[in-house]
């Protein structure tokens, strides 16, 4: 790109309902993000068959994250919105970062580790050399800046020994690219085991908060949620403990935009029940514009189709520039 602006990449997998937790951790820097840097967000279609889905639902969910991502305030005309399996240059390249990736680097994932005890009947290559297709994902775009999650900081590690690794064989033809996570919200947990993260395939409804469910079962589940028979409501990080209230806080601090120990000074002389009302209150409010927006959309089907063709378009002529170039080095015959 001409500017000096710099890139930025990510993306979300179509797997499940989209999660709070997938909110603060990553789509909420996007829309910070956007308007001083070129972002290209897509929706990870071929991650998410790792895991076995129903081909019914993976097409809503595909549609359905779209929709979330321009609720959430991603300008689709700013930024380049696009779904994965679109544009063929992420497998292409994929294969040929497999050949530059160590079997000792992939089995030391830990979410290759934890989703292979979690699907033991299904651990299958695709599970196994998927950060290497994230990998591409990311250099496909001379990204230089990947908002995530802290689960996602061993990925973006891998990707960055993979880049360098093969700009020490041909030459600079990638940027290193940087992770980059919230302030707050880095890491959300579930509301059923807090010392657990919150994931959207969680088979426990109650531990996860999706942004498409209603308000009251919302607030249901944040008051519900489990803390810890203390009835203190402070932060004490490391202490296992308090993980349930340290996530509520979290959670305030991250949709509010106000310090922990200022929550913490406010609710000194109250308790849980209290304390709880209003962090489902505050996740109501701030989630309440992004589903009108989200109902809206829905009755827009065209305006969808639109906004992924021409998607797909401006990120195909991006990533071809940068497979040509691998391609090249490589020496295979273009
Ligand atoms: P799955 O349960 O299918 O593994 P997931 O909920 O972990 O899915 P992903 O699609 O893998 O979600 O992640 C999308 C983005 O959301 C990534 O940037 C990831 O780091 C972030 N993320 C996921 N879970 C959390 C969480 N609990 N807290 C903060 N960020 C999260
Ligand atoms: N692996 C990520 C989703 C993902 C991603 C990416 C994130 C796929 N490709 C590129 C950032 C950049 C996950 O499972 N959360």
């Amino acid at each position: 790109m001409e500017d000096n602006k710099k890139v930025i990449f990510s993306a979300v997998q179509p797997s499940g309902n989209i999660t709070l937790g997938n909110y603060l951790g990553a789509i909420k820097n996007w829309v910070d993000l956007q308007n001083d840097h070129h972002c290209c967000y897509s929706i990870v279609d071929e991650h998410s068959i790792t895991v076995r889905q129903n081909p019914q639902e993976l097409k809503k969910r595909t549609l359905d994250l779209l929709k979330i991502y321009i609720a959430c305030g991603i300008d689709p005309e700013e930024n380049i919105l696009f779904i994965q399996s679109h544009v063929p240059a992420h497998a292409q390249l994929a294969w040929v970062l497999n050949c530059y990736t160590y079997t000792g680097e992939l089995s030391r994932m830990t979410q290759f580790k934890d989703k292979s005890k979690k699907h033991t009947d299904n651990v299958n290559a695709g599970l196994y050399t998927y950060p290497v297709l994230m990998a591409a994902d990311i250099l496909l775009y001379q990204a230089d800046l990947v908002p995530v999650g802290k689960d996602q900081m061993q990925h973006i590690e891998l990707t960055r020994n993979i880049a360098q690794r093969f700009n020490g064989i041909y030459g600079d033809v990638f940027k290193i690219p940087e992770g980059f996570m919230p302030k707050a919200g880095a890491k959300v947990m579930s509301l059923a085991e807090p010392t657990k993260k919150m994931s959207k395939s969680d088979e426990n409804p109650k531990a996860y908060i999706s942004m498409l469910d209603d308000f009251n079962v919302i607030a249901k589940k944040i008051k519900s949620a489990v803390t810890d028979s203390e009835g203190i409501i402070e932060y004490r990080e490391n202490d296992d403990t308090k993980a349930g209230v340290n996530n509520l806080l979290t959670i305030m601090s991250a949709v509010t935009g106000r310090s922990i120990d200022s929550i913490v000074a406010e609710y000194q002389s109250k308790g849980y029940g209290d304390f709880k009302a209003d962090v489902a209150e505050a996740v109501v409010e701030h989630i309440r514009p992004i589903r009108q927006r989200y109902d809206e959309l829905s009755e827009d089907k065209a305006y969808l189709i639109d906004i992924y063709t021409k998607g797909a378009e401006r990120a195909n002529r991006i990533a071809q520039r940068t497979l040509n170039k691998v391609y090249k080095k490589i020496g295979f015959i273009l």
